[in-house]
């Protein structure tokens, strides 16, 4: 853990099916959400797909006193929240339902910002549950391990068999171009991906060097090619992106 507390937007991706094995039917009246912790809410444009860890286990949890509105994410990530004016009553949580990744693969999900009208929850291996909200939202235009995860599962027949993930929810998704980084292109994650010969999401050094480059010349030398702020540079245009997200209820701060 680090000194400083390091600031997460949370993005909110509307659940447009329940799970066929019925973990959540007694919350078919609501408005249920998976929350997706990323340092980048500014590339939301660009979002193809969610990932969740298939063994990993999350709850539903309500966030507001009626419960209208149901997240759902870690339960290490929902006791942070209930301390930070994310919950109906500070520091106490209200958990309406447990799952596991598995009853999540496959669902279709309305992905704030989103070219794609609707995105599916995939399974990625790499997630850390000790990490955000255990949800990663992805945009393989612009991170090197979502650009990378997705290519294992579009190669990997295998692969989406193993987890009940049909061709539909991983073939007609490409990466979107949002970000042009003058130095790379405007598919920077793709591009360093084959650059530095990536083979599969579990190529952790390399992906943390594509990573690393992306990341840095995404944030100082990228220009936003889509959405209202297209022809800003990344740096000028980021905190109102994510602040028009918040404004619109589609996402909230989270820190840890
Ligand atoms: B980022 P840091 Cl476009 N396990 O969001 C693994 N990875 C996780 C995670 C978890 N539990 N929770 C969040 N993350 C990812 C967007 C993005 C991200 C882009 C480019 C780079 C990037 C779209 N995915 O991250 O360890 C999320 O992916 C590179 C740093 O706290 C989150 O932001 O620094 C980032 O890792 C948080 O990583």
């Amino acid at each position: 853990e680090g000194v400083k507390p390091q600031e997460y937007t949370l993005i909110k991706l509307k659940l447009l099916e329940l799970p066929a094995s019925g973990v959540l039917d007694a919350l078919a009246d609501k408005a249920i959400f998976l929350v997706a912790g990323t340092l980048r809410p500014e590339t939301m444009y660009g979002q193809t797909n969610c990932w969740v860890g298939p063994d990993l286990e999350y709850g539903a949890f309500a966030l507001d006193a009626d419960a209208s509105e149901v997240v759902i994410c870690t339960d290490r990530c929902a006791r942070n929240m209930s301390f930070q004016n994310s919950s109906p009553v500070f520091g106490e949580v209200n958990k309406l339902a447990s799952l596991t990744g598995a009853d999540l693969l496959g669902l279709p999900l309305e992905a704030p910002l989103a070219s794609y009208e609707r995105v599916y929850a995939l399974p990625m291996m790499t997630i850390k549950p000790g990490k955000g909200t255990g949800i990663v939202t992805s945009v393989p235009s612009d991170a090197p391990d979502d650009f990378q995860a997705l290519e294992d599962l579009k190669r990997k027949d295998a692969l989406r068999a193993k987890f009940g993930i049909t061709d539909e929810m991983v073939l007609p998704f490409e990466p979107v171009p949002i970000i042009d980084i003058p130095s790379i292109g405007n598919l920077a994650a793709p591009i360093m991906c084959k650059q530095l010969k990536i083979q599969s999401q579990h190529d952790r050094k390399k992906l943390d060097e594509a990573k690393e480059i992306v990341y840095k010349k995404g944030f100082y030398e990228g220009v936003f090619l889509v959405g209202d702020h297209a022809g800003s540079k990344v740096e000028d245009a980021k905190d109102a992106i994510r602040d028009a997200l918040i404004a619109d209820g589609k996402a909230f701060k989270y820190w840890e």
